[in-house]
């Protein structure tokens, strides 16, 4: 690997080599990582930059808004709408998606995010991360509508993540592997720091929210008891838990060294699936660990084959080292 090429540099090679990377595509994910760059530098500011707390909105998931929830969002469409890249935008701050304005021209991709997930970590100082996901618009129709952006996780053309923490990093795949961007502040730039990210198909390390134990299902509990047993129990081993309330702080662990992380379907709300979106959390972190190695179900089916009925639907997650989600999913599938 040339040691420390800019984002830049990479998308130009993989556009020259490997023709996976149209020209709009690349200046799409440019955009993106200079609204990350944005973002970053909006939240390192914190109590100093007076973007802590809650605005006085709510989402359409009926959450109240953080202050850098909606400056994140902002950040994003303003950043993406004048390119000529764009057919249309959805993001999980906005109820609808949002077609770019009539008066800049429109292009071929759609571009869906959650602008800060995590948001509940803000206050206290913990990892929090922008996740986004490219589908291309489908040929013919002139006005891009809804039905446009349900599409099945498998259709993604480039997905990835930045997670703003003790660093912030950049993380992405166009389908032909994982790479990750240091961002460099003296230069200003996202530079590369790892490519070919692999997971390790085993692990010692799950990360479910424990507290939700009494409402989880049977499989889950028999998967969470047998890794509570260690060594003496049926997994013959001893396991680590975490759990940071920040996906992308969890999938990025865990594209670093391994791991299980689930959030699956419980009894508390039994008509909603699960509590994660996915179409901008589920889809691009399932195929970002995908092509690392991993694997990425809702327990019973991959992910990414879910076909998509409304735009803020909710999926039960089970993503990570192959053999385990391999193993969760069996308990799923065989119960
Ligand atoms: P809980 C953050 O709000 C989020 O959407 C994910 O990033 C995170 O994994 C999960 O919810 C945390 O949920 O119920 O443990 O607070």
């Amino acid at each position: 690997m040339s040691h420390h090429i800019s984002l830049t540099r990479y998308l130009v090679e993989r556009q020259r080599e490997d023709g996976l990377i149209p020209g709009n595509l690349r200046l799409l994910l440019e955009v993106v990582a200079r609204a990350c760059k944005s973002i970053s530098h909006a939240v390192n500011k914190g109590a100093l930059g007076g973007v802590l707390g809650t605005a006085d909105t709510e989402n359409v998931q009926g959450e109240v808004q953080k202050k850098l929830d909606i400056i994140a969002n902002e950040v994003l469409i303003e950043a993406n709408e004048w390119g000529g890249h764009l057919a249309g935008m959805a993001s999980e701050e906005m109820d609808t998606i949002l077609s770019v304005p009539n008066r800049y021209p429109a292009g071929e991709y759609l571009l869906l995010f959650d602008p800060l997930d995590g948001s509940s970590n803000i206050d206290v100082n913990v990892s929090i991360g922008t996740i986004f996901s490219v589908l291309k618009k489908p040929e013919g129709g002139a006005e891009v509508g809804e039905q446009d952006f349900l599409q099945p996780g498998r259709q993604q053309v480039a997905a990835g993540y930045c997670i703003y923490g003790p660093q912030t990093t950049l993380v992405l795949t166009v389908g032909k592997g994982v790479a990750m961007f240091t961002l460099d502040r003296e230069q200003g730039s996202f530079v590369l720091v790892q490519e070919h990210v692999q997971i390790p198909p085993d692990t010692q390390e799950f990360a479910i929210n424990m507290s939700n134990m009494r409402h989880w299902d049977a499989p889950v509990k028999r998967y969470i008891d047998e890794c509570l047993a260690g060594k003496e129990g049926p997994r013959g081993k001893n396991f680590n838990m975490r759990w940071i309330a920040s996906m992308v702080a969890d999938v990025h662990r865990i594209l670093t060294r391994g791991g299980v992380f689930m959030y699956p379907w419980d009894k508390r709300e039994p008509h909603k699936p699960g509590k994660l979106r996915l179409m901008y959390e589920a889809n691009p972190m399932g195929w970002l660990v995908e092509q690392a190695g991993g694997a990425a179900t809702n327990g019973r089916e991959r992910i990414l084959d879910i076909a998509p009925t409304e735009l803020h639907q909710r999926v039960s997650v089970i993503l990570g080292s192959k053999n385990e989600v391999e193993r969760v999913t069996g308990y799923h599938l065989n119960a």
